[in-house]
Parts: C-alpha cells; sequence; structure tokens
C-alpha cells in the first residue's frame, strides 16, 4: 500500500482528508496540505474536539492547541492555549513563518493572531454551555485535579474538585467524543513532508492545561529523511513519552511504519496499561501504518489515507 504523494489523519475526518489532498492535486505544497486539512476540522468543529465549540474547560471557556511541522527544515509553529480565535492551525502557521519561536502560549498567542489579522471571536457555542452547565448542575465529574478530597458540602462548580484523579481518569475514558484531535502527515513525490494537529483538548480540564498536541514529538513530528507520526489521546499521559518523535526515529532506523507505531504505543504502556489513545505512522515511501491502546466504545481505531492509488480519502483501521 505505498504510492505517494500521501495523506493520513487521526479518524474518520474524510473531509479534512479530502481538503488536504486536493490542496495537493492543486499543486500545494505539504504544509498547505496539512493547513487546509486541519482547518476543515476546525471549520466542521470535527466531532466537537477540534475547533470552536467543544470542550469547555472548567471555567467553560474553549480553548485552542495546534502545531504544524515542515520536515524539510524542521521548523515548527505551534499554538496552545489560545482564545478567541477559531483557525489554531494557520495561527501555528504563522508562528513558524512570521516568528523564530516554536511556541505561543495563552492571551499573547490570541494578540499574536489578531495581529497578523486572525478574527477575533468567541468561540462559546449553545453547545459548548450546555455541556458546561450540565456539568455545574451534575457531579462535576470528570474533573482533572489529584489528591483533593472532595468536599461534599460544596456544590459543584469550577475549583470545586469532587472527584479523585482515579474517578476521574475512569470518568474520562468513558466518552469517546473527549478525545479527538486531528493529526495529519502529507508527503509528496519530491520528498517533501508536514505534520500538524489541532484540537480542543479535554472537556473540563483545568484553565491553563496545554495537551500533547502542540507540543513537538508529542502530538506530531516529521523529518522529511524519515518520515511523520501524529498522536491523539490521553495527551497528559501521552505527552510524557514524546510517542511521535521515537515513532519518527524508529521509521529513520528502518522499522516499519506499523511496528514503528506499536512500539510508541508500548512505550507507554509500560506505565499506563489503560490509557487511551492511538499513533498514525507513515514513512519517507509511502507506507504507514497505526497503532492504537484503548479506544473507548470502539474496537478498533480508525484513520483516514489518501494517496495516488486510492486518488480519494478511505478509511482504514
Ligand atoms: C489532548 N490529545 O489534548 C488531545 C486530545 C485528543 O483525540 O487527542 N483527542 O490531550
Amino acid at each position: 500500500h505505498a504510492s505517494l504523494p500521501l495523506v493520513i489523519n487521526t479518524w474518520p475526518f474524510k473531509n479534512a482528508t479530502a481538503a488536504a489532498w486536493s490542496a495537493l492535486q492543486s499543486g500545494g505544497s505539504v504544509l498547505d496540505a496539512v493547513e487546509r486539512g486541519c482547518a476543515r476540522c476546525e471549520m466542521e468543529q470535527c466531532d466537537g474536539s477540534v475547533g470552536y465549540g467543544g470542550s469547555p474547560d472548567e471555567s467553560g471557556e474553549t480553548t485552542l492547541d495546534a502545531l504544524i511541522m515542515n520536515g524539510d527544515t524542521m521548523e515548527v509553529g505551534a499554538v496552545a492555549d489560545l482564545r478567541r480565535i477559531k483557525n489554531a492551525i494557520g495561527v501555528a502557521r504563522a508562528v513558524m513563518e512570521h516568528t523564530e519561536h516554536t511556541l505561543l502560549v495563552g492571551e499573547s498567542a490570541s494578540v499574536f493572531a489578531e495581529n497578523m489579522g486572525f478574527i477575533a471571536e468567541d468561540l462559546t457555542t449553545n453547545k459548548s454551555v450546555n455541556i458546561f452547565s450540565e456539568w455545574l448542575k451534575g457531579s462535576c465529574q470528570p474533573n482533572y485535579r489529584k489528591n483533593v478530597s472532595p468536599d461534599p458540602s460544596k456544590s459543584c462548580g469550577p475549583y470545586r474538585p469532587k472527584a479523585t484523579w482515579k474517578q476521574s481518569k475512569r470518568a474520562r475514558h468513558a466518552n469517546i467524543h473527549a478525545h479527538d484531535t486531528i493529526g495529519m502527515i502529507a508527503l509528496d513525490r519530491d520528498g517533501h513532508a508536514a505534520a500538524g494537529t489541532s484540537t480542543n483538548g479535554l472537556t473540563h480540564k483545568v484553565p491553563g492545561r496545554v495537551g500533547d498536541s502542540p507540543i513537538v514529538g508529542a502530538g506530531a513530528y516529521v523529518d522529511s529523511l524519515a518520515g511523520g507520526a501524529a498522536a491523539t489521546g490521553d495527551g497528559d499521559v501521552m505527552m510524557r513519552f514524546l510517542p511521535s518523535y521515537l515513532a519518527v526515529e524508529l521509521m529513520r532506523a528502518g522499522v516499519d511504519p506499523s511496528a514503528a507505531c506499536k512500539s510508541a504505543i508500548s512505550r507507554i504502556k509500560r506505565h499506563y496499561s489503560e490509557f487511551f489513545g492511538a499513533i498514525i505512522c507513515a514513512n519517507t515511501t509511502g507506507h504507514y501504518g497505526a497503532a492504537c491502546n484503548k479506544v473507548p466504545g470502539l474496537t478498533k481505531f480508525h484513520f483516514m489515507v489518501a494517496n495516488s492509488e486510492t486518488n480519494t480519502p478511505v478509511l482504514k483501521s
């Protein structure tokens, strides 16, 4: 199944694959493909976990994380805890192309984006308001503070932890829709490679929480001389192992993409046997693979591929 060019992305986000594929077909670069593919998901609010109006944090706000990497030059642009700007992957690319930096965060990243001409708007939607208010009314789970005893005398709400870390972990595994970052890799026939991610992170996260997606080597990594990888899942755990970096380095050493993906997942499993997560991998010849640990509610991890053989997005698992 090796053929170039290739677009591969996490989850069945078909329109994102199609957008990236058509960018390549119309002469766009691999960076254009990754940017347009991820931006498509940001616009469509893929599964509620990419883009605006999803995953409200403990204070009800949606914040975005994104990264883009150029595998030819090893340049990276990323934003984390981005507020009020919908097109996070676009801002990540602006960081890469208009600054000497790699990662901008929070309010300052939003100001940078506005200065670059991105429109500031509220990322809250009726849906995110509902998710937040249900959580306030209800058990306030999951929340993500550890070593805090629940205090039954307090009503639920922001900064009123109700669950132990272990309980909250179980709760977050229960909801597939809490975990659906888009991670994408694009390779062309001339040996260019790029990768990127975009997500709104984790529902009810502690404000300021940044996941794996905008962290280079964690959410994604690419080197045109070795291949690319992108991860999805429980970022708080996964970023401790730099799985995308590990997978790319294994492919550099000659390991095939499926085995590289599997090794990166196994490394995490040694410490967190129950973690939820998956990774996609592609090498420079256009071979690709994926591996996952637990995918709540699903028996398989699904991803999308488009290459010169398929010529259209195809669902894989
Ligand atoms: C995060 N990794 O912020 C992201 C969430 C995710 O599939 O991947 N969902 O932890």
